[in-house]
């Protein structure tokens, strides 16, 4: 550390020219994230010093992060959702294992989770000792449930299926893997972490959420499509004991018990998420997502324009494509498999999509 303290027009100078160095969302088609709303950030500003980790500090943030999870549990079909605002979707999918681990205390546990899961669910199996039983797709990238089935024991705590998979924007057969778990008494999460706010938005979504009774948990991220400040992500659980089997007592918090995985939280940003949803409601939030679906079917005719097949139809606005090149200046992904995988996040304009599809065809010639 520096002995004098330095100038804040110098630092100011300095982080300039470090922000410069970052890119500016318009050309990035390959992140989950996107520019939040403004009145996420002018919200975030206003709670800037609020701590969820000390709630009774912050009565009103507080209350604020219950509105949250309890208008994150009607949109997703329950009334009455326990749950709690994460830093996103990996400490939502860690949680829901250890909640799993904790129902279910046996030797040697497992958890049954598809080929496209989230790389968190390795951290998550790792950090509590959890074999990973990884069940192939059933050829259109969605999880084969009946290979699912065949995986399940008497040692499996878990089953976890996706609602809108990272890499090709697809739904696992979760009604199917409702059934599994009930049948087999296991613990099923259904990480929407990207698609629990984009299908309840959607014509006619697949059944994915709490309308299923074997439905146990859900991931839902604000901060992907709910373009809230980072972090939130929201865990939801259909009981309050499964939250509550995470306790662990702070004798000198203002709460005398914390289920929670991180200790001091972000109110700014939590509160932020839930202006937005307030603010744009449903008919905002279906008129963004319709846009997003709309830019991403364009995407999917232009790219066949050019010879460039989807790998599958997606359900969400992320698709996947047999494309080798990468037009100068666009950053996109590559898949596992090394197809190209594009986000129609809503900074991604429906000029900038015309814009990447004109580049791409250029490079045919
Ligand atoms: N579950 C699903 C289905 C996800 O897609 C992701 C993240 C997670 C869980 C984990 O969420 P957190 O990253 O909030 O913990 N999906 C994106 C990914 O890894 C996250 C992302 C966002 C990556 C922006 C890049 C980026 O620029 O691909």
């Amino acid at each position: 550390m520096r002995t004098t303290g330095c100038p804040e027009e110098k630092i100011l100078s300095f982080l300039s020219s470090q922000k410069a160095k970052d890119r500016c969302y318009h050309k990035v088609l390959s992140s989950m994230c996107t520019l939040p709303h403004p009145l996420a950030v002018q919200v975030q500003e206003m709670f800037i010093e609020s701590n969820l980790g000390d709630p009774g500090l912050f009565e009103g943030t507080a209350e604020i992060e219950s509105l949250l999870i309890e208008e994150l549990g009607s949109l997703l079909h329950l009334t009455g959702a326990c749950g709690y605002a994460t830093s996103g979707g990996t400490e939502s999918n860690i949680q829901a294992l250890r909640i799993a681990r904790k129902e279910k205390p046996v030797e040697s546990p497992n958890v049954v989770v598809p080929e496209s899961a989230h790389f968190s669910f390795e951290k998550a199996c790792d950090l509590l000792g959890l074999e990973m039983r990884t069940v192939p797709s059933d050829g259109t990238y969605r999880m084969d449930a009946e290979m699912a089935a065949g995986m399940i024991d008497d040692h499996t705590i878990a089953l976890v299926g996706i609602a809108g998979t990272t890499e090709y924007g697809v739904v696992d057969p979760i009604e199917r893997l409702a059934e599994l778990a009930t049948e087999g008494d296991v613990h099923l999460h259904v990480d929407a972490a990207f698609g629990g706010l984009v299908l309840p938005f959607l014509e006619s979504p697949p059944a994915f959420d709490f309308q299923l009774d074997g439905v146990a948990s859900i991931s839902v991220d604000p901060h992907k499509m709910g373009m809230s400040t980072i972090p939130v992500g929201c865990l939801l659980t259909r009981k309050e004991s499964m939250l509550c089997a995470l306790n662990v007592d702070t004798p000198y918090l203002t709460v005398k018990k914390e289920f929670t995985l991180a200790g001091t939280r972000p109110g700014g940003a939590v509160v932020g998420a839930w202006a937005v949803l307030e603010h744009l409601g449903r008919d905002g939030f279906t008129r963004i997502v319709q846009e997003c679906m709309g830019r991403t079917r364009r995407l999917i005719e232009g790219m066949e324009g050019h010879g460039y097949s989807v790998v599958v139809e997606p359900e969400v606005n992320v698709a996947a494509f047999e494309c080798p090149k990468i037009p100068p200046g666009w950053q996109v992904s590559r898949t596992r498999d090394g197809h190209m995988r594009i986000v129609c996040m809503p900074h991604v304009s429906t000029q900038a999509i015309e814009n990447f599809l004109r580049d791409i065809g250029e490079m045919d010639v």
